[in-house]
């Protein structure tokens, strides 16, 4: 394979293509065919990938110090910071601002010789960190724009060639050991600087992709990532982003996983090394590789996911980078509740600060970051090294937990404290030990009382902390909670009759039901199948066991909806088909396309993206009828990429707009069998494009709509 790889270079350099130039400001490889600074060895990519996940056989060890660490910081720094959001008087650009400002490469370097960050402290940076609660800190040592904040050999656009003249990382490194937080890097696959890096940008019109290499770029990047993982001690992650775009796949990704693996085993990587991300919701696709870890990002998943190990990230305003016009800061209660949520669905939160040009944390990330290592000094112990909540919802806060050799800690986050001071778990059969606020040092116990299978607990009169108050509940034995049944029906409204399903995960339980909102008892209705409901309904639900309730309650309404009517057909009949209108156009959501010319229009079969003149910067309305053979209430789901939106008689029942990788979202309405009006809105910004229309009914399992269902 090297001397492949030898006869490779070998043959572009005799051909002109290649210089030991820096081209740029990236040295390449020189005659021989090296690269500077790697060894032999990892100049040869593998003859054969081997699979990364026979190097996670040590998982749980290598993972555990990240479980319960739980909290870590985020941080976007580069030379994005000098313009701080601000370009030609627009001011809500953040660390995308080269390309989302079109800023050709070499007006974005003037920033370079403009870097200077005088008041950078390392040490002053990792105490905020660690003063917050939290345990590592993830800072990128490369962006997208690919500017490197450590003192690389393989480029010279880096932090060494500004005013600053030294590398950051050494120094924050450095801190971190002294502090006990662990150092991790965030990297871009992704580079819009380097010759070799595809595709370029689409506006970047006068800047050749001729005699670019991407397999070098991979080389380029692995020469990079050596440096990372050799000169800065052991690095706890490696944050990879900037993985969706066409060059990279999953091949590259195991190849990297695997280098990075031999460089420092104990590393972990998340699964953007990959390829296989479900955007911004962070997990991985099923069967593709994944990483260490799932990076949901801006946003928290829905409930827990056991056996699956990720991290959500999030700025703490709007932007990553810094934005100095971005004062839409959240409230430090809300990221406090927020880290108990998360922990409570056993996940861990990277918070992102995004420092200045100066080198400093802006202000109001520091007040935050006080007020939440105020609140993690009382209650810490609530999240760091706890597992997921037993409890599937809880009314007045979340929980966490923590298994012990005598049975369980229970850490009750209580958001909402009730009024009448009775706090009350249901749910729990176990004997109760000693409970206690951990606000109060003296940790006097508070009354436990049980009501059938419910704990209730009695509390003062005031919360000691008003936006998250943390009991202790400690539980003898192995924990026997039972959450209430779930409803298994798909929908809550109906327009005829409706089965209604219950069940529950729990072993040796029955459920009791009534119909109404009272509490379930033992001469309750039991539960054996789906109940029929034909008019508006509520119905309460418990699970029993050897005739006493182990569960809360669950209640739900189901209502019955008046359908709306089917369209009489146009007197000339209809035909099979969508009518289209095709734009070109750059967009952030969708447009109101009435208000602009089409580049095209037709019929088409489906909501097909055909014709159009090219794979960007487009979008399609279509507009005709559904035939709905029964009637029903229909769910509806656009999966798109990016925006989309659907209304059926001219009613918005599917928002999926905004600019996102393939996400899917549903609504639902009551419609009368016969022909309704559908219009379908799209666009496509860059990158992968999707678009796909599903509709399920009470008695049709989801499908795509079939074209035979179309017409105009
Ligand atoms: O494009 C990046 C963005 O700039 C930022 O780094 C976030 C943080 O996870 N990741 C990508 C967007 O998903």
């Amino acid at each position: 394979m090297k001397n492949r790889f030898l006869f490779i270079f070998i043959f572009f350099y005799t051909a002109g293509l290649l210089s030991t130039s820096a081209q740029n400001g990236v040295n390449l490889p020189d005659a021989s065919g090296k690269l500077p600074f790697l060894s032999p060895r990892d100049q040869q990519a593998p003859t054969q990938v081997p699979d990364p996940l026979s190097l996670r056989s040590d998982q749980p060890d290598r993972m555990e110090w990240w479980r319960d660490a739980r909290f870590g910081m985020f941080i976007h720094w580069g030379l994005y910071a000098v313009p701080a959001g601000e370009w030609k008087g627009k001011t809500g650009y953040g660390e995308w601002i080269r390309t989302s400002a079109e800023i050709p490469l070499e007006v974005y370097d003037q920033f370079r010789p403009k870097f200077n960050p005088v008041q950078f402290d390392a040490d002053a940076w990792v105490r905020m960190a660690r003063d917050a609660g939290m345990k590592y800190i993830v800072i990128t040592s490369k962006h997208h724009d690919g500017f490197c904040m450590f003192d690389t050999k393989l480029t010279d656009f880096n932090i060494m060639s500004t005013p600053f003249k030294h590398d950051p990382m050494t120094e924050l490194a450095a801190a971190c050991k002294k502090y006990g937080l662990k150092f991790c890097f965030y990297h871009s696959i992704m580079d819009w600087h380097h010759p070799d890096y595809l595709p370029r940008r689409e506006w970047e019109k006068d800047r050749t992709a001729e005699g670019a290499d991407f397999s070098r770029y991979v080389a380029y990047m692995k020469a990079q990532l050596k440096e990372l993982l050799s000169h800065y001690g052991d690095i706890g992650v490696l944050w990879f982003d900037g993985e969706w775009e066409s060059t990279w796949n999953e091949k590259y990704g195991k190849e990297i996983y695997n280098y990075v693996k031999s460089i420092q085993p104990g590393i972990l990587v998340n699964n953007r090394v990959g390829a296989g991300r479900l955007d911004m919701e962070g997990l991985t696709a099923e069967g593709a590789f994944g990483g260490d870890f799932g990076t949901p990002e801006q946003q928290i998943p829905a409930t827990g996911l056991p056996g699956v190990d990720w991290e959500t990230c999030m700025t703490m305003n709007d932007h990553w980078g810094y934005n100095s016009a971005d004062k839409n800061f959240k409230p430090a209660g809300e990221i406090i509740r927020m880290l108990a949520d998360i922990a409570s669905k056993g996940g861990n939160y990277l918070l992102n600060v995004g420092p200045t040009a100066e080198g400093l944390f802006p202000p109001e990330s520091i007040s935050r970051l006080d007020a939440i290592g105020k609140w993690m000094k009382v209650n810490g112990e609530s999240i760091y090294g706890t597992g997921a909540s037993p409890f599937s919802q809880l009314k007045w806060g979340r929980c966490t937990k923590k298994l012990t050799a005598t049975g369980a800690i229970l850490y009750l986050h209580v958001f909402d404290w009730p009024a009448n001071g009775k706090l009350v778990l249901s749910g729990v059969l176990n004997t109760p030990g000693k409970a206690y606020l951990l606000a109060d040092p003296g940790r006097s116990p508070l009354t436990v009382t049980r009501k059938s299978d419910a704990l209730v607990i009695t509390l003062p009169p005031k919360a000691p902390d008003p936006v998250n108050s943390v009991i202790a509940l400690n539980i003898q034995g192995k924990p026997d909670l039972t959450d209430p049944p779930e409803f298994k029906t798909g929908f809550d409204t109906f327009t005829d009759s409706l089965f209604v399903s219950l069940a529950s995960d729990r072993d040796r339980v029955e459920i009791r039901y009534n119909i109404g909102k009272s509490e379930p008892a033992i001469t309750s209705a039991l539960y054996s199948n789906p109940i029929l409901v034909k008019a508006t309904s509520v119905i309460s639900a418990r699970c029993f066991r050897d005739g006493k309730p182990v569960s809360g309650t669950v209640s739900k309404e189901f209502t019955k909806a008046t359908p709306l009517q089917a369209a009489t057909p146009p007197p000339a009949g209809v035909a099979p088909g969508l009518h289209y209108r095709y734009f070109e156009g750059s967009w952030d959501s969708l447009p109101d396309f009435n208000t602009l010319k089409p580049a095209g229009e037709g019929i088409i079969p489906d909501f097909q993206f055909t014709p159009r003149t090219r794979d960007d910067l487009f979008g399609f309305v279509y507009d005709g009828y559904v035939m709905l053979p029964e009637t029903s209430v229909c769910i509806f789901y656009t999966g798109s990429d990016d925006g989309s939106r659907l209304w059926i008689d001219d009613v918005p029942v599917v928002n999926n707009d905004g600019l996102h990788g393939l996400t899917e979202k549903s609504g639902s309405i009551a419609l009368a069998g016969g022909l309704h009006k559908i219009r379908v809105g799209f666009f496509e910004r860059t990158g992968s494009d999707n678009l796909a229309v599903f509709v399920k009914s009470q008695k049709m399992e989801k499908m795509v709509i079939p074209k035979e269902w179309l017409c105009h």
